[in-house]
């Protein structure tokens, strides 16, 4: 079910305007059970997908409110499938590891980043708890011994998390903010859960980021609001929450990581050009056709390369892949399998679609002993590299492109 929204997710204005439209989309992570060969037969729910901007407080959100329970409580991102992110969001928490306490990760998945922690926290009096509502994740951390709250989070989860455990002195939220249709409810919560003295750190994809690298793959249901800083600052402050410090990250194509305390009021210490960050000016109807191009672009390599007989696989089933085969229009004729490292994502096809996700091990038998592809397509290109230097070695004779159609070359150096 979908909802059309009636006020700004943040000042609750009903003052908004439409941005860009990517139609009736699938949800993207909803991969599909296959039926018999030839007998697909399955009813995929669409829903409309429309960007919009809040005249007022100038938020950039969806125009359109998926329940949170139709695609949160079976979930099938794991963040393991990326040692290189996993590395990321715990040197986080280690970077800033209290003596003793508790310390929360909310939207804690498969518990990958506090079983890491796990290993530095020693015999200290630091106590981990994860937060997460999806039941299969929930499972899935606790083979990792990870103490784990199943629940979507919100000011009432805050309260029984209290009750149980106590404040939180650091707070980890990476991700997870743009998920939130509730977004006062959950700040209201962060304000809750955060001690006195407490750090709460939030990593979100920066709404400018998405705009420059032309990122509209990374626009899906999921993802309800698309932060800038102004924005994000404004819903901390209506909650007694301050942004002390703003740093940009090149994870996921561009995110802001904020420093939130309790107290002391706002106070940057930011990179110069973040401060430049105009959500008022950016042209989306430019956005638009540059989109259209690169899906031009896209197709029409494609095409060329199957009328040139070159075998071409696409790599990571991820949500954002799912975005850009479906605006695209890449069915089976054009893409026909999806390499995906996911457990559970293998043997399915993706939402809309419909390209069978196989193992990076099972690619060797598909294409029947041959040299490799000659052209893998790199879905997830935040991960590029990563990839690239994986499988670089296996298919030394295979060419490696993004959806922009610009060709990678892992760098040396290690993650
Ligand atoms: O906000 C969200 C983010 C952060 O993660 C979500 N709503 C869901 C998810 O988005 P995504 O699915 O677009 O995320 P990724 O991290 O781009 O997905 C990568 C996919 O590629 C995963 O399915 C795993 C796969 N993968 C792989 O097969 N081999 C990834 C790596 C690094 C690999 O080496």
């Amino acid at each position: 079910m979908s909802i059309e929204l009636s006020k700004c997710r943040i000042c609750e204005s009903s003052n908004i305007t439409d941005l860009f439209d990517l139609g009736e989309q699938p949800l993207a992570n909803a991969l599909v059970y296959p039926v018999l060969p030839g007998q697909l037969n399955v009813s995929e729910p669409k829903y409309p997908l429309v960007l919009v901007q809040c005249e007022d407080c100038k938020h950039i959100q969806l125009k359109h409110t998926v329940t949170p329970e139709e695609m949160f409580v079976d979930y099938h991102f794991h963040t393991a499938s990326s040692p290189r992110m996993v590395r990321h969001f715990a040197s986080i928490i280690n970077k800033f590891l209290p003596k003793d306490g508790l310390v929360v990760e909310i939207g804690s998945n498969d518990g990958s980043v506090l079983e890491e922690v796990t290993n530095n926290v020693g015999t200290s009096d630091v106590r981990l708890l994860g937060i997460d509502p999806s039941r299969n994740l929930c499972d899935e951390a606790f083979t990792r011994k990870v103490a784990t709250h199943c629940a979507f989070f919100s000011k009432e989860t805050a309260q029984g998390v209290v009750g149980l455990y106590g404040k939180a002195k650091l707070v980890l939220c990476a991700n997870v903010l743009g998920h939130v249709p509730d977004l006062n409810d959950f700040v209201a919560g962060l304000k809750l859960l955060l001690a006195d003295d407490g750090l709460l750190i939030i990593e979100v994809p920066h709404v400018l980021e998405l705009y420059d690298r032309l990122a509209f793959d990374t626009i899906y249901h999921e993802h309800v609001s698309y932060f800038s800083i102004k924005c994000l600052t404004e819903l901390m402050n209506k909650h007694g929450l301050y942004v002390t410090c703003v740093e940009k990250q090149e994870v996921h194509g561009g995110t802001i990581r904020c420093h939130i305390r309790s107290h002391g009021g706002n106070g940057w210490s930011v990179i110069p050009d973040i401060l430049r960050e105009d959500i008022v000016n950016l042209d989306w109807h430019y956005f638009e056709v540059q989109v259209g191009l690169l899906k031009y672009k896209l197709r029409s390599a494609l095409a060329n390369m199957m009328l040139e007989g070159k075998q071409v696989v696409g790599y990571g089933a991820a949500a954002k892949a799912a975005v850009l085969l479906n605006y695209c229009n890449i069915t089976t004729d054009l893409l026909q399998y999806v390499v995906d490292c996911t457990w559970d994502k293998q043997g399915k096809l993706m939402p809309g679609t419909h390209q069978k996700v196989i193992a990076p091990e099972k690619l060797w038998d598909i294409l029947q002993q041959q040299a490799g592809p000659e052209v893998m397509l790199i879905l997830a290109w935040n991960h590029a590299e990563e990839i690239v230097r994986k499988e670089q070695n296996k298919y030394p004779n295979t060419t490696f492109i993004t959806p922009d159609l610009i060709t990678v070359q892992a760098r040396a150096q290690k993650d």
